[in-house]
């Protein structure tokens, strides 16, 4: 049995988790590299490639919607428990898919798909262990404009640890759409992002709070509950909790630079091994081996 290799691209919704897939696939392309797409995403219409297998050909959220008289949220976990009780749907092509392919599983940004219930951990069992035994890794997309909100990019930051907690994969985290934030952050100051400094969070501004609060926010609320000391312990609490487990530092994408995807893409495969898989071999390579044995 030939060894499967593939990534299963994360992240809250509007990451840039698509964009990102389509990126990955021209990539391969350019390189003479072979890819089985998968839409995993019910809701999912426009692609650049179309899906080698998509969830739609399964179940769609429309219908589901429609027929069970859900919200998009409770319809989207149901598609994926109709998913996990067909899961022939997936695997039965994926037993055909060679060594030589990368599988790109392009997922929806439900956040509880991944914590509350634990769907995509299941899901990723099946890919991962078994008669599939997948080679791996998770990447989970952040988009770069959260780093103007210092509350906002630990949250996102804090998700992306709970979700590869969760799924126990190797993974990359990439802060995504890095053209939205050139020139406009320092390179120094993008670098405490890159790898986040926790002293962000302890960075206490003249107005006592951690971070400004923009719009939609009664700001003397807001002061009460923040300037407290519990908000500061919280805070620092949260840094402490990401700095200890050393889990998050973010690669940069820039989807545009075909350069910098391919930088994420060595990253992918180094955590997948799929290099080592691709040597190229010597014909005589098994033989040399035999006689070395013999002699
Ligand atoms: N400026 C910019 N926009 C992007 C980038 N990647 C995605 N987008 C836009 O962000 C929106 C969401 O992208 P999509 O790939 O569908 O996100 P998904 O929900 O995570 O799959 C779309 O309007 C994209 O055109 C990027 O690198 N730069
Ligand atoms: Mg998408």
């Amino acid at each position: 049995m030939g060894s499967k290799y593939g990534t299963i691209i994360m992240g809250p919704a509007g990451a840039g988790k698509t964009t990102f897939c389509s990126a990955l696939i021209q990539h391969l392309r350019n390189n003479k590299r072979s890819c089985y797409y998968i839409n995993l995403d019910p809701a999912a219409e426009d692609f650049v490639y179309e899906p080698d297998l998509d969830i739609k050909e399964l179940i769609t959220l429309e219908d589901v919607m429609e027929e069970l008289h859900l919200g998009p949220n409770g319809g989207l976990i149901y598609c994926f428990e109709f998913l996990l009780e067909n899961l022939d749907f997936i695997t039965d092509p994926l037993e055909q898919v060679g060594e030589e392919y990368l599988i790109i599983i392009d997922m929806p940004g439900q956040i509880e798909l991944y914590t509350h219930v634990p769907i995509v951990p299941s899901l990723v069992k099946a890919l991962t262990k078994g008669n599939l035994n997948i080679s791996m890794c998770a990447a989970y997309l952040l988009e770069s404009t959260f780093i103007v909100d210092r509350a906002k990019f630990f949250a996102g930051t804090l998700s992306a640890m709970s979700a590869m907690l969760m799924v126990e994969l190797p993974h990359v985290n990439i802060l995504s759409k890095m053209d939205l934030v050139k020139g406009q952050v320092a390179r120094k100051e993008l670098k405490r992002y890159i790898e986040p400094d926790i002293s962000l969070l302890q960075d206490v501004g003249d107005s006592g709070l951690v971070y400004e609060y923009k719009d939609g926010v009664d700001a003397g609320q807001v002061e009460e509950v923040v300037a407290g000391d519990a908000f500061g312990r919280l805070n620092r609490a949260v840094g402490q909790l990401i700095d200890d487990f050393s889990l998050v530092s973010f690669l940069k994408l820039d989807v545009q630079d075909e350069d910098s995807v391919g930088a994420i893409l060595s990253y992918i495969d180094d955590a997948i091994q799929f290099h080592e898989a691709q040597e190229p071999r010597e014909p005589n390579d098994d033989l040399e081996v035999e006689e070395h044995e013999m002699g």
